[in-house]
């Protein structure tokens, strides 16, 4: 998963944008695109929840690949994400639906005969050039935002409104480094004096985030933004992933009021619960090898995140 270190996490290099301008190599059109994605992959997720949020279900296909990693090839001994034979094979994962593919390598050297990165998700392919258009999830989020209005359930949703570029650009920085990125940084750390760095900056993120939320509703103020999906897939996973398989456990995410009460509160954006598979999150983490030689996949703790919460408060 991702990479062993979290601090060389690679640049992306498929970055063409969809575009609504005339004469774009890539402009919005319904049923072009696929998302390729794992439910267990946090970037991926943060698509796939832009994705859902804008009511873009009908627009954009997707799919996701199966939660265990394994062989890609006969010829070489790269490990990585592999579909499923048949739907049946594991809940939530399906076979490639548009080109046949066994594994997301497949699907970038489809697209280039001289890519050196790293077979990551997501993809976002263009059906109709047979090509991946983008595989930076940061930028593919920024695309459905603003591109597929005119195609969009929920096309007033905008996660990223130019009077709060700037503040969201701050937090996004912060937040990636210090939370998303940090519990990685957690998780792969080799030294321990390395990890107690990680853990503290992560801790300190959090009590931050609590803070701002314990005052508004979203991190930006009263409406949600792209900051807040951002932070949500990172919470989503705190408490049955990081805190088990990336040591993150100076506090549980439910011994944080405002956060969890937040995380509850975005968990219940109408689409937003869809592009949640805690199955698959539980798996993925719980397979990574060097972590949990077993594979044994705690039960616990089962959260329901979508009872009642308290962030009500803030919108009145
Ligand atoms: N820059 C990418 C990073 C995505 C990423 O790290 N994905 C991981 C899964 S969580 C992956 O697919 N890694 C494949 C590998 O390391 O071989 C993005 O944010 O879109």
């Amino acid at each position: 998963m991702s990479t062993a270190d979290a601090s060389a996490r690679t640049v992306s290099t498929f970055c063409s944008f969809i575009s609504r301008e005339p004469n774009s190599d890539f402009p919005p059109q319904a049923g072009r695109y696929h998302l390729y994605i794992s439910y267990g992959c946090p970037w991926a997720s943060r698509c796939l929840a832009g994705l859902m949020i804008k009511g873009l279900e009908k627009v954009i296909s997707f799919n996701s690949v199966k939660s265990k990693w394994g062989r890609t090839k006969d010829t070489d001994e790269h490990i990585g994400w592999l579909f499923p034979d048949s739907s049946t094979e594991e809940d939530g994962a399906t076979p490639d639906p548009w080109n046949g593919a066994k594994s997301i390598r497949e699907l970038y050297e489809m697209a280039s005969t001289n890519y050196s990165g790293k077979y990551s998700v997501p993809v976002l392919w263009d059906k109709k050039l047979k090509t991946i258009v983008n595989n930076e999830s940061s930028e593919i989020l920024r695309m459905l935002n603003t591109e597929f209005n005119d195609l969009a359930d929920n096309p007033q949703l905008d996660l990223y409104p130019a009077h709060l570029q700037a503040k969201i650009d701050e937090i996004n920085e912060w937040v990636f480094s210090d939370i998303n990125n940090g519990v990685y940084k957690c998780g792969f750390a080799k030294k321990q004096e390395d990890y107690h760095e990680a853990v503290n900056s992560l801790f300190a993120a959090l009590d931050k985030c609590e803070e701002i939320l314990s005052k508004q509703q979203y991190l930006c103020g009263g409406t949600v933004t792209e900051a807040d999906v951002r932070l949500f897939v990172t919470l989503i996973r705190f408490d049955e992933a990081y805190l088990i398989y990336f040591k993150c456990n100076k506090k549980n995410l439910r011994e944080y009021p405002n956060l969890f009460n937040y995380t509850k509160d975005i968990f219940q954006i109408p689409g937003m619960s869809s592009s949640v598979n805690m199955e698959h999150i539980k798996k993925v983490y719980g397979y990574l090898h060097h972590i949990n030689p077993s594979g044994i996949i705690p039960v616990g703790p089962d959260i329901d995140y979508s009872s009642t919460h308290d962030r009500a408060r803030f919108s009145t």
